[in-house]
């Protein structure tokens, strides 16, 4: 992931000189987004997210302060960080933008020498917030999403679903013999097979909604929201499949010259009998079914569509 690009600056003011003069400051450096009022600040924020905004507040129609307000009201915008320039310069006017939840006020008239250096020093502090929020959510070795952030859009998914009466696919897929893999070729021999399983894996998804995850050790687990059983098994089949189609050889595996996954997978399909309550539930029913699959002989797909006992 790069944190290294240029960054996006929306500027919103109905004065069309503090506009320019914004613009041509931060041309140079950043990526600039002009809106003359606070309705098109909002629907251009919703447009291209921008890593930060610059925000007028004595504007006709919609304020300032409403438009923090309702940018903070929608989860895509909710987090974008916002500067108040304003021409009201008392300090309860910037105690009040700052407890709306601005990062910054700056009164009017600016010193743009100031403006610069506040934007950089806000833009430095966004680019650190996604690198940690990055760290916290990807694993380090495959670099597929971690248990956290798998666990996290599990849930949320999980409520979707059932709300909506959509269909949630769940599978767990396990290196077969991956001791005797690690025994056999060594750990970094193990470390890049385990990568080459976690790529191979994570393109084999279709949708943009669909996520890869380790969730521990060679296990694996991908969440497909919205995708039937015999959709989600037939893209299942096609990563395992795909993995031993890698031809990574394994001479001290009993299942196959080559290395190999199995799999479990279950999928929630709505009400029913002795329905899946829970989303651990529907976690514990896959990992039965992988369990399943290792017993039957490995090297195979196991897949049940819910409501399941
Ligand atoms: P099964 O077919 O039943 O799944 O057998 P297995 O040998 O794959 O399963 P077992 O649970 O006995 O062993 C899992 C192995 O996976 C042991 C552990 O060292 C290895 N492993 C787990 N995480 C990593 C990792 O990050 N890198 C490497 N190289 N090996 C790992
Ligand atoms: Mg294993």
């Amino acid at each position: 992931m790069n944190f290294a690009g240029t960054q996006k600056v929306l500027v919103a003011d109905d004065d069309v000189v503090n506009r320019q003069v914004l613009a041509e400051l931060l041309k140079p450096e950043h990526t600039v987004v002009l809106a003359k009022n606070g309705a098109q600040a909002l629907e251009l924020a919703a447009r291209h997210l921008p890593d930060l905004m610059l925000l007028d507040v004595v504007m006709p129609d919609m304020d300032g302060y409403e438009v923090l307000r309702r940018l903070r009201t929608d989860p895509r915008t909710a987090h974008i960080t916002v500067i108040f320039i304003s021409g009201l310069g008392r300090p309860e006017d910037e105690a009040n933008g700052l407890k709306l939840g601005a990062a910054d006020y700056i009164a009017k008239p600016f010193n743009t020498t100031v403006v610069m250096a506040r934007v950089a020093m806000h833009l430095q502090m966004v680019r650190q917030r996604r690198m940690l929020e990055h760290l916290a959510h990807v694993d380090g070795l495959t670099e597929l999403a971690n248990r956290r952030r798998f666990d996290e859009v599990f849930e949320a998914e999980w409520q979707r679903c059932r709300r909506n009466g959509r269909p949630l696919s769940l599978a767990m897929l396990d290196i077969d013999a991956f001791k005797q893999y690690n025994d056999h070729y060594g750990h970094p021999a193990g470390d890049r097979a385990l990568r080459a399983v976690a790529r191979t894996s994570a393109s084999g998804l279709r949708r943009p909604g669909d996520l890869a995850a380790r969730y521990g050790g060679e296990e694996l687990v991908l969440l497909m929201p919205d995708t039937d059983a015999a959709q989600a098994q037939q893209v299942v089949i096609a990563i395992c499949t795909a993995i031993a189609g890698l031809g990574i050889a394994h001479e001290a595996s009993a299942v196959a010259p080559v290395l190999t996954v199995s799999a479990g997978g279950a999928t929630l399909v709505g009400a029913g009998a002795d329905p899946i309550e829970t989303c651990t539930e529907l976690f514990a029913a896959t990992d039965r079914l992988l369990y399943q699959a290792k017993k039957s002989g490995r090297n195979r797909v196991e897949w049940r569509a819910a409501p399941l006992q």
